[in-house]
């Protein structure tokens, strides 16, 4: 029943941020995810007879990639497998299910952000027992074995019914379809004071929530409206489609646009929020307020003691690089750790198992906490209600509020999309020519005060990794980072951080990017941006 089949091996599996991301055209090739799959299985060890966790966005190609992986599992030893219905597990849920159930690892399909569709993105990601994204040295034995490998095994039976729940016999291993939601659920009960939220609700605050067509659907359905007694309604594009509803189910002011307009009219909702194609971004907007990720991290942290789960405070915070330091300075207030990691949610890993920090985030719209091991777009659409809750404030008193305490880190990425890859590259590398003579160099009124390209030093397990970004940093904290994403699929995304600290209150009403006009100039000055890329203005600004 299991059969071995003879395969070669593609040289381009290397995965990225976030596990192998490509076009579908790409992942339908001959044999390609069952290379990538039969890599991974053979990349770990001791995993005979344990649980393997499978689940995807529900996705273009999410249900066929699920039945080859089922039988895969089967072929390689598994004892069981656990799938989400319909083949559906958002990736905080997934990491959820592999920590509750103490599995040995899991298979997460998504390609995150990424639209879908037959010629859209697909991806496929391994988690590890801690329920967090592999780390380098797993994901860099992946693609050393993708490199060479010849053959993989799976089992010769049909598909399963991924859309009946219960237990199932595949080759003689278990595959048990479960409710992608009633975990999560319940998790989010413990962590959260439902009641307030509940009251807050009833008592006239009104929400949108908006799933983009994407995997939060389900979960947002049952915890907002069902749970929390949200009107119905309250939850929108709630039917994860595989290609999104033709939208870009990414949750930022591009994308969530309607969303945003809608919160900000006069009659709209008081409180938006959006979530990505595989549940792990959120973006959070207030009446009259959009709330920047890295605010957003600084001000869960600051208000973390009013949810049940954190009342007993936070151990510290972790954020990306590139990330603002908002955060930093709530660190700095409450006595705890703070930890700067590349970007790539399995830098935090470490350092939430060994208990040094309970929240992280990241610019990227992404936040979460050692609930999971992944960060959590519905998780933080909670904190907030629950914020509100408690302070008894709107989104725009709590942000305005916090920027008065700690001072406000205006904030913005531009990013340059399909930029040809050469020429994205040699921008990286002349900016790393140029790192030893820019301190001490004036663009105007910015003094370069140091500058480098980012290194991590993993204080859990002394793994280092370096040219994590390339930073600029400013006399008087204000700084610029530049890094090619690591999640696109076609040519190379060069993203542009900036950041300009600013104390005075009477200062935080300036729109974001008129306050950091000057900074934008520096870095395109300095990158040649315009001369190396051709473009004069970035495709998404967020
Ligand atoms: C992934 C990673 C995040 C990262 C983001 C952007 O998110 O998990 O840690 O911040 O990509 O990465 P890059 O700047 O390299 O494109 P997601 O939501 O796509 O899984």
């Amino acid at each position: 029943m299991i059969k071995t089949v003879k395969t070669a091996p593609y040289q381009d599996q290397k995965p990225g941020t976030s596990g192998l991301r490509k076009k579908v055209p790409v992942f339908s090739q001959e044999n390609y995810a069952e290379n990538f799959i039969q890599s991974i299985f053979d990349s770990l060890e001791g995993f005979q007879g344990k649980t393997l966790v499978i689940g995807g966005d529900g996705r273009y190609y999410n249900r066929e990639v699920i039945q080859k992986a089922i039988k895969m599992a089967a072929a390689a030893g598994f004892g069981k497998v656990m799938v989400g219905q319909g083949g559906i597990l958002s990736t905080p849920a997934a990491s959820n299910i592999i920590r509750k159930y103490k599995a040995f690892g899991g298979i997460v399909l998504s390609a995150s952000h990424n639209p879908g569709g037959p010629t859209e993105d697909f991806g496929i990601k391994y988690n590890i027992g801690n329920g967090g994204p592999a780390p380098e040295k797993i994901t860099d034995a992946i693609f050393a074995r993708t490199k060479v490998i010849d053959a993989y095994r799976i089992a010769d039976v049909p598909d399963l019914n991924l859309d009946q729940l219960g237990s199932f016999d595949v080759a003689g291993m278990t595959v048990e379809v479960i409710d992608p939601v009633a975990d999560y659920a319940e998790l989010m009960e413990q962590l959260f004071d439902f009641g307030a939220i509940r009251t807050l609700l009833a008592g006239g605050v009104r929400i949108a929530i908006d799933s983009m067509g994407a995997v939060t659907g389900p979960y947002a359905k049952e915890i907002f409206e069902k749970r929390l007694g949200a009107p119905e309604g309250s939850v929108r594009n709630f039917t994860p489609l595989p290609d999104f509803g033709g939208h870009h189910p990414d949750p930022n002011l591009v994308h969530a646009k309607d969303l945003y307009d809608d919160v900000m009219s006069a009659d709209g909702p008081d409180f938006g929020a959006a979530s990505d194609g595989d549940g792990d971004r959120n973006m959070i907007v207030g009446k009259g307020m959009f709330v920047t990720p890295s605010d957003s991290l600084a001000i869960i942290a600051a208000n973390a003691t009013v949810a049940p789960g954190y009342s007993k405070g936070i151990a510290g915070i972790a954020r990306s690089m590139p990330t603002s330091a908002a955060a930093d300075r709530v660190a700095e207030k409450l006595g705890i750790g703070m930890y700067e990691t590349p970007t790539g949610w399995k830098f935090f890993g470490n350092l939430l198992d060994a208990g040094k920090a309970t929240v992280c985030g990241e610019e990227s719209f992404g936040t979460g906490s050692d609930h999971v091991r992944e960060k959590d777009g519905l998780w933080a659409v909670l904190f907030w209600l629950n914020i509100m809750a408690a302070r008894k404030e709107s989104v725009a008193e709590i942000v305005t509020k916090h920027w008065a305490e700690y001072g406000r880190n205006y904030y913005s990425r531009h990013d340059y999309e399909e930029v040809d890859t050469e020429a994205a590259n040699a921008l990286v590398a002349a900016l790393r020519e140029k790192l030893a003579s820019l301190p001490g160099q004036s663009f105007g009124a910015l003094k370069v005060a140091a500058a480098d390209d980012f290194a991590y030093h993993d204080p859990v397990d002394g793994s280092v990794s370096k040219n994590q970004g390339v930073r600029v940093l400013f006399e008087g904290g204000s700084r610029v980072v530049f890094r090619l994403s690591g999640t696109g699929t076609s040519g190379a995304t060069i993203r542009v951080y900036v950041e300009r600290y600013e104390p005075d209150p009477a200062k935080h009403g300036i729109e974001t990017q008129a306050a950091l006009a000057d900074l934008i100039a520096v870095a395109n000055e300095i990158s040649e941006l315009k001369t190396r890329t051709g473009r004069d203005k970035p495709t998404v600004i967020t």
